[in-house]
């Protein structure tokens, strides 16, 4: 099924489930190369761990955030994007009406209970006519979004694994954040929630 969320936002309850498993694989074997780790930005230390894969990847210090084709942890390349992850992105930008989807990144986000993200734009790709594509793994999170303002109403939904939200269009600038994660359990993750995007970034990196 196909849920239009706001103009652009497409939400597509369970199109990841049938690769799950190979999903789960990938996250694993991107993270033995580039391991999870909290950044600490200028507002303190993250509650979600992070990794990317990807010829770009995202990072953050007190100085700022941006796109590195290195992992700052490492000194190497991000690992490569897996085509499972690469193929899901593109498929499911596609069932939204986003033909040509080029994801250059995919952002890992791993939550336990009790971490968040609080609400803030995706500004820094440089590609603003492109789409990000999500998708949800492991146990549920409650995901409110808004607007181009900050104080514009938010909508929440909870976004369970297999979900896949396509944010295009008008909702590209969307403002939006994830409430802290309640305990519960997945067979798949334990007590864990990972979160993917993947975005295609401005080459003049
Ligand atoms: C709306 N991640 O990594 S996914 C992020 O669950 C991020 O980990 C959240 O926000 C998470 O930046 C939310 C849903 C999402 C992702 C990107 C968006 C919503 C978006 C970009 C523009 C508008
Ligand atoms: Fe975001």
């Amino acid at each position: 099924s196909r849920t239009v969320l706001a103009e652009g936002a497409v939400w597509l309850p369970g199109f990841a489930w049938p690769d799950a498993p190979a999903l789960h694989q990938a996250i694993a074997d991107v993270s033995a190369v580039a391991p999870f780790r909290y950044f600490h930005t200028r507002m303190g230390a993250m509650s979600a761990a992070m990794t990317s894969c990807g010829a770009c990847g995202w990072t953050a210090d007190p100085s700022g955030y941006r796109y590195t084709r290195t992992d700052p942890e490492t000194g190497e390349p991000w690992p490569a994007m897996p085509d499972v992850l690469r193929h899901l992105a593109i498929r499911a930008a596609s069932e939204a009406g986003y033909d040509g989807f080029d994801p250059a990144s995919c952002l890992i986000n791993r939550y336990a209970p009790g971490a968040g993200m609080g609400l803030h734009q995706d500004r820094g790709e440089g590609r603003p006519e492109a789409p990000v594509v999500s998708v949800s793994l492991g146990i549920p999170a409650r995901f409110a979004f808004g607007g181009t303002s900050r104080s514009d109403p938010k909508r929440v939904i909870e976004l369970l694994e297999g979900d896949v939200v396509v944010w295009g269009g008008a909702s590209r600038f969307a403002w939006h954040g994830v409430s802290r994660i309640r305990e519960t359990f997945h067979p798949q993750t334990g007590a864990m929630r990972y979160n993917l995007t993947f975005r295609a970034i401005n080459a003049a990196l």
